[in-house]
């Protein structure tokens, strides 16, 4: 009887062998019990990277995304159960199985860590999950929500104690205050509701930045471009994403929008390195994008490597997405007393007005000649929404005075005001 012939595994093309070693390899790690809510919604959305949820929580596990990875650790300490906010506890499950999570992040590019911080899994594992990720040569970026107000002091000692040593471990991190949302939605609104409303916003930027990274643009943004952005040790880093409907102005809108998200205590002014792309279903005008470049780099540090991306995506019919990643940001985060009187007074970043001679109030007549002078200027607009127009002369001016003051000051505004008190963080 004749063989059957053998299947032979088809040998990959050349192209698609190019295609596999370009591919960024991203892994995102959600560690403890919000942290792994996180990574679950915004795996059950991206299909690019790949997602873990870690937890010592059994129960808390079983509850993930399908799509994830979920890795039980600590069996031994805490019988799979969660570790009730002993951050000693989390840490030393975590240090029991070293290998394991050596395994869990061998072989990426980027691992972006996701925790909840104020809890005993989140706060005391991540340092360590960092800590071999960066031994392994990984760009590794985490994102950390610090807790309620009403969570009481000893949560928020706990966060702090865990930012203070897994920065030294990480390239860039970002700090959202879970207080925050209270900007967005009403402080009646139920602990569940707040809470989701928080990851459906970290989701989306997440989801931002891998699609950036995994998506072919007209301007492609690959994996060179991300080790400039997150080079460098403890950097605090701002990300954001944001849909808008396309319109006349919408990149105007999309920019103000994603420069000035309300979950941040910080802003990209003084950034060191920015990461910027825009997805439309037509088109970018180059205009607009110039547009776009200039408001950024009037923000940014003088030296700040800025790059930009430009995709096409039929999925964004009559809408655009922005998506902004700066890092190396100028340390404004106030606390939370110092926070309510300065956005009082806080400045809305705006980018420059396409026609700027049409918004013009009618002000009183002493004003009309200086704004006159002022045209094709951008304007800062407070949080009362007053509009008030300055020259790039006097923008120019403040930005440098503003980053004088920043780098004079850059030892001691190194962390949060609350944090700064017991010198919280290490200087590098
Ligand atoms: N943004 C956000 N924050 C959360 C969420 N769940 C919990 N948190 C916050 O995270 C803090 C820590 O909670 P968990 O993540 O459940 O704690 P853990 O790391 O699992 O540690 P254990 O104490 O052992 O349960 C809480 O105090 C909340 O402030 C969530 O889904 N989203
Ligand atoms: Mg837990």
């Amino acid at each position: 009887m004749p063989r059957k012939p053998q299947k032979v595994a088809k040998k990959p093309s050349e192209k698609e062998e190019e295609e596999r070693v370009k591919r960024t390899k991203i892994r995102v790690i959600g560690i403890g019990g919000g942290g792994s809510s996180i990574v679950s919604e915004i795996a059950s959305r991206v299909t690019q990277a790949s997602f873990v949820v870690a937890n010592t929580d059994r129960q808390a596990l079983k509850a993930a995304s399908r799509k994830t990875i979920r890795f039980q650790f600590g069996q031994g300490l805490t019988r799979g159960l969660g570790t009730g906010m002993n951050a000693d506890l989390g840490r030393e499950a975590a240090q029991n199985e070293k290998e394991k999570i050596q395994k869990l992040l061998e072989g990426q590019d980027l691992c972006i860590l996701v925790v909840s911080l104020g809890g005993g899994v989140g706060s005391g594992a991540a340092p360590v999950f960092a800590k071999i990720s960066k031994s392994l040569g990984n760009l590794t970026y985490g994102i950390f929500t610090l807790p309620f107000k009403f969570e009481g002091e000893k949560k928020m000692e706990i966060a702090k104690n865990a930012l203070e040593s897994i920065k030294p471990s990480l390239n860039a991190l970002s700090i959202i205050p879970n207080e925050r949302i209270f900007q967005i939605i009403d402080k009646s609104t139920p602990l569940k509701q707040a809470l989701s409303a928080i990851n459906r916003n970290l989701t989306e930027s997440l989801a931002g930045l891998i699609e950036t990274i995994y998506e072919p643009g007209l301007i492609n943004i690959d994996f060179a471009d991300l080790k400039t952005i997150f080079e460098g040790r403890g950097r605090l880093a701002y990300l954001n994403t944001v849909v808008v409907p396309r319109s006349e102005k919408s990149s105007q809108e999309a920019i103000e929008k994603a420069l000035n998200s309300p979950l941040y205590p910080y802003t990209i002014r003084g950034a060191k390195g920015v990461l910027f792309n825009i997805t439309g279903e037509k088109e970018i005008s180059l205009n607009e994008v110039n547009q776009i470049s200039k408001s950024i780099s009037e923000l940014v540090n003088k030296e700040a490597k800025i790059i930009f991306g430009i995709s096409q995506d039929k999925k964004y019919q009559d809408k655009i997405k922005t998506t902004v990643l700066a890092t190396g940001c100028g340390i404004k985060i106030f606390s939370e007393k110092s926070q309510k009187k300065k956005r009082r007074k806080k400045k809305k970043i705006l980018p420059p007005p396409p026609e700027p001679e049409k918004k013009i109030k009618t002000k009183p007549k002493k004003k009309k000649k200086e704004m006159e002078t002022s045209k094709k200027l951008p304007e800062v607009v407070t949080s009362s929404e007053e509009r008030v127009r300055k020259n790039g002369l006097q923008i120019k001016k403040e930005a440098e005075e503003e980053e004088k003051e920043m780098l004079a000051k850059e030892k001691f505004w190194e962390s949060p005001a609350f944090l700064r008190r017991k010198k919280f963080f290490k200087t590098q």
